[in-house]
């Protein structure tokens, strides 16, 4: 029998009920990088087995001080986080879900008021990320300002950062309590800069040739896996998006050697986010063959749930599951609208859109008051 959106699914360790996935989504409401109750409320609403999210993945989670690009974003590096982290992992599981923790360093996407010591952002070359970021003052109003440019690290610094993307990865599955972990290797952020070329300059054997550029990215998966078991990671992955102002003009070829690397490692899942990140699933000028991609992996071994990202309707969704096209859905700004999203696709609806004014920051509003369907 066909899988439907509502079959259960096994990625490595992971036992999912549904193949509906809850996105990464940053929400900002982690008060100096400390997850809170109210964030607790948040993951529970959505973590039914049946009527919400068969996986949740949290919103991405910072390894180091260093590694922070935003205000209020939650980390995994100090006690208080992981007791925070704790309280969500436990209620989650309270009702019978299942939640990953996203690895996140930002590399260049930040800015001096959010780095320890008030010192630059790192990167792999010292080129500034054309975009911005969100930043707090000191009386803790907010604002958007551009991000700084970096400095380049050291090739003697880029071992401290594998090891800390384990340690972090450690503490989110055997002191938080989280089923397993995401490497976050799109949208941008630092094992992206690495990768790409219009973020990297190196010349040392972390830059130049796409096996130099995909080196970070492969040895963070590696010790990932090596910390917490493979069957307990998944990376995601932004092939064609030009997020953070990230370019990369070749990136077939650099994809597909990515995920030969990446197949014998024997991760849960591999989640891609087709298209520009929360916007068009075509990039103008950036073609990109996500099922050549895919075939890439099968190809050199790689048993892991594929897992697709972005635009996807409920019509898409269950097509690309009824197809095999995918294992796994996973949908960002419906499940902020809709706790209850599974419940409501597989009635056909109503469907709620997201307030976007309430995304990023503040409180309680946009964040726990979506009502499920009858509640
Ligand atoms: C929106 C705002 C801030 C960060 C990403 C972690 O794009 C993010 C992010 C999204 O992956």
């Amino acid at each position: 029998m066909k899988p439907t959106l509502f079959s259960p699914l096994r990625a490595g360790a992971l036992e999912l009920s549904n193949r509906v996935v809850m996105a990464p989504l940053t929400r900002n409401r982690a008060i100096g990088t400390v997850p809170t109750p109210m964030m607790a409320e948040y993951y529970v609403q959505r973590a039914d087995p049946v009527r919400g999210a068969g996986l949740i993945i949290s919103e991405g989670t910072i390894i180091n001080p260093q590694a922070q690009g935003y205000a209020d974003v939650p980390g995994l590096f100090r006690t208080e986080q992981l007791d925070g982290w704790k309280q969500v992992t436990k209620a989650v599981h309270a009702v019978g879900g299942k939640i990953v923790c996203q690895l996140w360093h930002v590399g260049r996407v930040s800015h001096h008021l959010l780095q320890p010591g008030g010192g630059a952002p790192v990167a792999p070359s010292a080129i500034r990320a054309d975009t911005r970021t969100y930043v707090k003052d000191s009386e803790g109003r907010g604002s958007f300002v551009p991000t700084d440019e970096p400095r380049a690290l050291h090739r003697r610094e880029i071992p401290g950062i594998v090891h800390d993307y384990a340690t972090a990865a450690r503490h989110a599955v055997k002191s938080a309590g989280f089923d397993g972990v995401e490497i976050h290797g799109a949208n941008g952020y630092l094992l992206e800069q690495f990768l790409k070329s219009g973020a990297n300059q190196r010349t040392d054997d972390y830059g130049s040739s796409a096996e130099n550029r995909a080196r970070l990215m492969l040895e963070v998966a590696r010790a990932v896996a090596d910390a917490v078991g493979h069957e307990r990671v998944g990376i995601r992955l932004s092939p064609a998006a030009p997020a953070n102002g990230i370019s990369e003009p070749n990136p077939q070829p650099l994809y597909d050697y990515l995920m030969r690397q990446l197949a014998p490692l024997g991760l849960a899942y591999v989640h891609v986010v087709e298209g520009a990140t929360g916007g068009p699933r075509e990039v103008p000028g950036c073609p990109f063959d996500y099922a050549a991609m895919k075939t890439a992996y099968r190809e050199a071994g790689g048993h892991g749930a594929w897992m697709v990202n972005n635009g996807y309707d409920p019509q898409m969704a269950m097509e690309a599951i009824a197809s095999g096209r995918a294992d796994l859905v996973s949908f960002g700004k419906a499940f902020i609208s809709m706790p209850d999203l599974t419940a409501r696709i597989r009635q056909g609806g109503p469907y709620q859109g997201v307030d976007t004014a309430t995304m990023y920051g503040g409180g309680a509003k946009g964040y726990i008051d979506y009502p499920a369907l009858g509640g």
